[in-house]
């Protein structure tokens, strides 16, 4: 078994175009191009050589719909979660799971409404 150098392992987002760095163009969850920030549902792909040894889906928390921000748009998939009337699966689920214990509850509504208001942050 051959020992892997440094220089051999690249990671990348997945479809980024050069391979040659993490700050090209990837997917958005829903699957249309992002070319700035990184959301949750993107994916993260080691490579050694051409070779894809591992990949990893990111969950940005408090970020539900993947689009790299923490916004009302996440409180309102959040509620809608808690209340039954829409369920997210997933990176989409951990990424609501704002407080890290089991279930989504107003416990994580609170931690994900002081976000957006600022009175405090969400450990990432
Ligand atoms: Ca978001």
């Amino acid at each position: 078994m051959g020992a892997v150098s440094a220089a051999a392992v690249v990671v990348v987002l997945v479809n980024n175009k050069s391979r040659n760095s993490i700050t090209g163009i990837n997917p958005n969850a829903d699957g249309s191009e992002n070319t700035q920030t990184v959301g949750t549902g993107n994916k993260l792909a080691v490579y050694v050589g051409e070779t894809l040894v591992q990949q990893y889906e990111i969950v940005v928390y408090g970020d539900i719909n993947g689009d790299g921000k923490v916004s009302n748009l996440d409180l309102v998939l959040m509620q809608k979660q808690i209340l039954g009337i829409e369920s997210q699966s997933g990176s989409r689920l951990e990424a609501a799971n704002v407080s890290k214990d089991g279930g989504i509850s107003n416990k994580d509504l609170v931690i994900l409404q002081k976000h957006i208001l600022g009175i405090s942050q969400i450990d990432q």
